[in-house]
């Protein structure tokens, strides 16, 4: 058994003025492709082959001799997730899901400046996410691949990606103008509210 890559939901110019077809068909195309690719390769014949990917990123985070399989299996999990966390159409934040951002963050756009904020601090690669940490909505953000599966009682509901290769093409290094793109425009609000 071997892990393969998700076919997206929408075709790659769906997220267009937002998101070019040519930066998400290199992201989805080649950097997901290459860690689908990896994470096969350093599985075979490995203890934690045949492993569910969650069980695969828990057991090998921060053990040293695993830190390639652990960066490939969690950048695979977290663009699985990316894919569906973002969206073509319009949408509005359920109401439920306004209520709990209320509840933390004061409003949504104060949720929104949050996310921004913890997303452009993040020094080099890595994510921003907002997640669920028994019961409360957090903003947070993990270097690299590093994502909430590590973390005991964090459940992701959103991420975003704020590697260079996820916005260079379309924003240079214009991260702000990205992760604002990002939560205004991308987002997709009914699968945040699905994982409430
Ligand atoms: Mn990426």
């Amino acid at each position: 058994m071997s892990f393969s890559l998700p076919q997206l939901a929408y075709p790659a110019n769906a997220l267009e003025p937002h998101m070019s077809a040519e930066t998400l068909g290199f992201h989805h195309g080649k950097h997901h492709q290459a860690y689908v690719t990896n994470l096969n390769a350093l599985l075979k014949g490995h203890a934690l082959e045949g492993k569910s990917l969650p069980e695969i990123i828990q057991e090998s985070y921060q053990v040293p001799s695993d830190a390639g399989l652990f960066n490939n299996a969690s950048q695979h999990w977290n663009h699985i997730q990316f894919w569906n966390w973002m969206s073509p159409e319009g949408r509005a934040i359920p109401s439920a899901l306004e209520m709990r951002l209320k509840g933390s963050f004061g409003s949504v756009d104060g949720f929104k400046e949050a996310f921004i904020k913890k997303g452009v601090s993040q020094f080099g690669s890595g994510w921003v996410w907002l997640v669920d940490v028994e019961g409360e909505l957090q903003v947070t953000s993990t270097p690299n691949g590093v994502n909430p599966l590590c973390f005991k009682g964090q459940r992701a509901l959103l991420g975003c990606d704020v590697w260079e290769h996820s916005y260079y093409i379309d924003y240079r290094n214009r991260r702000p103008d990205y992760l604002r793109a990002f939560v205004d425009h991308l987002a997709n609000w009914d699968e945040v509210a699905k994982a409430l």
